[in-house]
């Protein structure tokens, strides 16, 4: 059974997710963030990042075990592992590769600075971190919202990818970061339609802590 380290933040929920929508069989391994397990080296050897998550499949590739860290490595590998949720067709794929890169590097490290400068202190610094981050965590709702109208998902079309759950995980988190989705009523549609789905419940239901 795949082995899930993690903890209760959106980059945790991306990954429990994706294996309930995946059918995947897997037991959460906690890792307390608050408490610096993610330093400890058994966990650094899994993820040298000292980050969540991070998975160990004792049934990876020639059926030797497999550990992955980085949350888009791990979409990637579960979904080249089950062959779901990643479209063999060249140009859907590139497409999902797209919106997985764009929440990597963008809608996620960009709301984690929100929530970030809005438990530091009152003070100047607080309000230049937040005013820089909170406006470049809109403007990244803006472009997802352009980029969902007419669509139901955000990089394919009969059913979600890898990219919604890498998505949706931050967008769980919109009222901590600060957005409101009666601005962007497109990524608010959207969430509620990945929302209606019984498998990506389980995926926020479940217990990571
Ligand atoms: N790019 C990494 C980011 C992972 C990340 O930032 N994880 C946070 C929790 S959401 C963490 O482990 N923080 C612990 C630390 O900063 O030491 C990924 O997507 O997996």
């Amino acid at each position: 059974m795949i082995e899930l380290y993690t903890w209760n933040t959106p980059n945790g929920r991306k990954i429990s997710v994706a294996l309930e929508e995946m059918g995947l069989p897997y037991v959460v391994k906690p890792v307390d963030i608050t408490k610096k397990q993610q330093f400890e080296p058994a966990f650094l050897a899994l993820s040298p990042n000292n980050r969540i998550p991070a998975i160990l499949d004792p049934e990876g590739p020639d059926g030797q075990p497999i550990s992955v860290f980085e949350s888009g490595a791990i979409l990637l590998y579960l979904a080249e592992k089950t062959g779901r949720f990643l479209p063999r067709a060249p140009r859907a794929r590139v497409a999902v590769w797209e919106w997985l890169m764009w929440q990597m590097g963008g809608f996620g490290p960009m709301p984690g600075q929100v929530h970030h400068f809005l438990l530091q202190p009152e003070g100047p610094a607080r309000d230049y971190g937040f005013a820089r981050y909170h406006a470049e965590t809109k403007r990244l709702y803006g472009v997802l919202d352009r980029r969902l109208k007419g669509r139901d998902f955000v990089a394919t079309d009969e059913e979600p990818s890898i990219a919604d759950f890498a998505i949706l995980g931050w967008a769980w988190r919109h009222e901590r970061h600060q957005v409101s989705f009666a601005e962007f009523p497109e990524v608010g549609a959207w969430y509620a339609r990945m929302m209606a789905r019984p498998a990506t419940v389980r995926g926020f239901e479940v217990a990571l802590s």
